[in-house]
């Protein structure tokens, strides 16, 4: 049973404690759900007018139309804008938040944050072509924020990170109409458009759905990781570890949660303030722990080291070890469960963001110009805790394992000698045939991390450069592929780079705003070569998505020309049009499409096809797609 709720020991103990103790989690909800709704697994159903709620039938049998009048190819199209949209507002909002931090932090009216890299910052205002001479880093920060805010708003035609794009890839989205001009813009406008009566082409809906998720690629989530890079530091590549094993059974263990790391980096500093660690072990504990948990944790074992404790699905299972003190949110891919999960044991659940708050939950509310006074009066809530810790309800399954992380482009690049020069040599010479970007989250329908660990494994023993954020970083960080003896796991081409480069051959770029990165990292390779991002042998997968930020995410990366295969069936199967045209139809508009995968094998099948054709096509010595397939011997026995 806990075998196919999740592939990791440290997740199949504490499963096991929740069978016994009758503590529900995510996947006895998911049960309770069953059978989920067949018109919304279609995305046949409408709510968005009070004259519904309406259905149509896939089947012809039933109803065609809503009370509208809208037909399942408005419906279904007009629901995955708004799915997109929704993501992308999250990634941007947190952008903002960033944003807002760096501009007051430019004036010296915070506590707690400086700037950092001070030549990350002088480059991204070159890219917003802003001139620089020599002037204070206030100044040129201060003209940074202002031109980014604006990019929230519409009083320019184009986001100033399109610059970053190939001109081509430019060139393009005009030509189609779908240059993000506003963060804030394009996803008001979907909002709009999906209102009743207004946007009922299917096509029309989903070229803005390209637009919105743009937006979030090159806007929100690019301001989001570029300016957190200017006040946390550029990551570089760190060791760290990663499991449940990371929580110290005599310490006070913190968990940090969720996915901006405002908060967080000032906690950092907070638990290594003398006075805390004197209260500690004056309660008797050897020390603070830090720990991340999803994204925030990301941010923070980039640049930080601190340990990563789990993926999505490990949210409730770190508390149920009884030994942590306190779990620390900010916002999203935060399970309202985890306080009921809480009453169970002595942890806090210590929400920080205004815009959200968990009932159960203690608030302390995040205020920038405090940080570091926050900071510490969350972590003296942490150790007081540990005053009510009950020794013998304390289970940490295992010992931690190693993960390298801090693979932003500053550092690959960096590892390769300040040029893609040698990566490009060894993608022509076919030692490396090409790269995919694993990414996304974890969902209760599919094992845990097992689509991640399978895909990972076929394409890097077929000499495919893997790199990974998000939930996917912490599967294979699990999984063992991220350490530099990993090389060994590698394909012959690939194993001998990584052991010549030291880097293992899935390389940890971040959080999921940091698919940014990917995109930085795609458009260096193609301007390199003077091609468009489409030529490039990549590709794009996200195994076991669930949220509506990993839909704008595979939006923006096809937009962006590079295919991208999904492992969790998308809610479009109601419309043979918007299938068709995603998975057929945008290869002559955006040069990629979407493959929909559930099985990892099968996966890794079509995206190796699929770079052996871009090699093929850009002239490079390839292997005949038509003889790739699945092994025989996979699957068999099973
Ligand atoms: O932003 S991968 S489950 S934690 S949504 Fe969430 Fe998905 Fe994890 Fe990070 Ni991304
Ligand atoms: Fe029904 Fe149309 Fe209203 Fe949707 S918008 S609920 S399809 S009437």
């Amino acid at each position: 049973m806990n075998e196919r709720q999740s592939i990791n020991q440290d997740a199949q103990t504490m499963l096991r404690r929740a069978h016994m103790e009758g503590i529900d989690t995510v996947w006895e909800r998911l049960a309770a759900q069953q059978p989920q709704c067949g018109y919304c697994l279609m995305g046949v159903s409408c709510r968005n007018c009070s004259m519904g709620p309406c259905r149509v039938d896939p089947f012809g049998e039933g109803p065609q139309r809503g009370v509208c009048g809208a037909d399942a190819d408005t419906i279904v199209a007009r629901n995955l804008g708004r799915t997109i949209a929704a993501g992308a507002a999250a990634h941007s909002d947190h952008g903002r938040d960033i944003l807002e931090v760096f501009l007051e932090t430019a004036k010296g009216e915070t506590s707690g944050y400086e700037i950092k890299d001070e030549a990350k910052l002088r480059a991204l205002a070159a890219t917003f072509g802003l001139e620089d001479g020599d002037r204070p880093i206030a100044d040129v920060a201060t003209d940074l924020a202002d031109a980014m805010l604006e990019d929230y708003g519409s009083r320019k035609d184009r986001v100033g990170f399109a610059n970053v794009a190939p001109e081509v890839r430019r060139t393009l989205w005009d030509t189609l109409g779908i240059t993000p001009r506003g963060i804030d813009r394009e996803t008001v406008e979907m909002m709009h458009r999906t209102h009743m009566g207004v946007d009922n082409d299917y096509v029309n809906i989903l070229l803005h759905g390209l637009r919105t998720s743009l937006s979030d690629g090159w806007g929100g989530s690019m301001v989001a990781t570029e300016l957190s890079d200017v006040m946390f530091g550029t990551p570089q590549p760190i060791m760290s570890t990663v499991n449940l094993g990371t929580l110290k059974a005599d310490s006070v263990n913190i968990a940090l949660h969720g996915h901006n790391p405002l908060l967080s980096d000032v906690i950092v500093q907070a638990a290594k303030d003398p006075e805390l660690v004197a209260l500690a072990e004056g309660m008797g504990a050897a020390g603070i722990n830090l720990v991340g948990l999803c994204c925030t944790g990301n941010e923070l074992l980039m640049r930080k080291g601190v340990p990563m404790a789990g993926n999505h699905l490990m949210q409730e299972l770190v508390i149920m070890t009884g030994a942590l003190e306190a779990m620390v949110v900010d916002y999203q891919c935060i399970m309202p469960s985890v306080t009921d999960v809480a009453k169970c044991f002595h942890t806090r659940v210590i929400s920080t963001a205004d815009k959200a708050k968990f009932p159960g939950a203690t608030h302390i509310s995040f205020d920038p110009h405090r940080g570091l006074e926050i900071g510490k009066q969350i972590v003296r809530t942490a150790i007081e805790a540990y005053a009510e810790r009950v020794p013998e309800r304390v289970l940490i399954p295992g010992e931690p394992l190693p993960m390298m992380a801090g693979f932003s482009v500053e550092a690959i690049l960096g590892a390769l000698g300040g040029t893609p020069e040698p990566l490009v040599d060894a993608i022509k010479a076919g030692h490396i045939r090409g790269a995919v970007g694993v990414v996304g989250c974890n969902n209760p329908k599919i094992p845990q991390d097992k689509g991640h660990v399978t895909l990972t494994q076929r394409l890097i023993e077929n000499d495919i450069l893997v790199v990974v954020t998000g939930c996917a970083a912490v599967a294979n960080g699990k999984a063992g592929h991220m350490v530099p003896e990993a090389a060994d796991l590698a394909g012959p081409g690939l194993g001998t780079v990584c052991r010549a480069l030291g880097i293992p051959p899935v390389l940890h770029m971040g959080s999921c705003v940091d698919n940014s990165r990917i995109l930085v990292l795609a458009a260096a390779l193609a301007n390199y070569l003077g091609v468009d991002i489409s030529d490039l042998p990549l590709a794009g997968a996200a195994p076991e998505w669930y949220s509506e930020k990993a839909v704008s995410i595979g939006a923006y990366v096809v937009a962006s020309g590079i295919y991208t295969v999904l492992g969790v069936q998308p809610p479009i199967f109601g419309s043979e049009h918007v299938v068709n045209l995603l998975a057929e139809g945008l290869e002559g508009v955006v040069g990629a499409t979407f493959g929909i995968e559930p099985d990892p094998e099968k996966a890794a099948v079509l995206i190796r096809r699929h770079i052996e054709e871009k090699r093929r096509a850009l002239g490079l010595p390839f292997i005949d797609p038509e003889t790739i397939d699945v092994p025989a011997t996979v699957g068999a026995g099973a």
